[in-house]
């Protein structure tokens, strides 16, 4: 229900077409995979502009098979990384994907990596698509 809610504001907010984007994303920066890696990271910040609760539990890229949001933590020392099944944003939130915390594991890279589209759902809503340059 409350995630019903949050997206019935999302709608409302994208309908008005007023200044503030219901989420937006900055410092988006995805690095070129490594010669031979099947993976690379991509990292973002997350603004949510709703008075709701957006919880994003997908995020696919046409440019990779497989697309993940991980956490990095340190456990008795040692870094390690756990994937997260949702990422919720509350309201008002920021939240951050960057080296050494939350960030996404871009896997299985296609041929064509110059520009990388990141589509994060929502349940079956796409409620963000960001391109990003991909930089080395
Ligand atoms: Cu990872």
């Amino acid at each position: 229900m409350i995630r019903a809610l949050a997206l019935a504001t999302l709608a409302l907010l994208a309908a008005c077409g007023g200044d503030v984007p219901p989420l937006v994303a900055s410092d988006v920066a995805v690095k070129r995979p490594m010669p031979g890696m099947q993976m690379t990271a991509g990292y973002l910040t997350l603004q949510n502009n709703t008075p709701g609760e957006i919880v994003i539990d997908r995020v696919t890229s046409p440019q990779f098979g497989k697309v993940e949001m991980h956490e990095t933590v340190i456990e008795d020392g040692v870094a390690k990384m756990s994937a997260l099944d949702r990422v919720a944003l509350p309201a008002g939130a920021t939240v951050e994907f960057r080296p050494g915390g939350k960030h996404l594991m871009l896997m299985r890279p296609g041929t064509d990596l110059d520009l990388v589209t990141l589509e994060f759902y929502s349940g079956d809503t796409i409620v963000l698509a960001v391109s990003v340059a991909v930089g080395d």
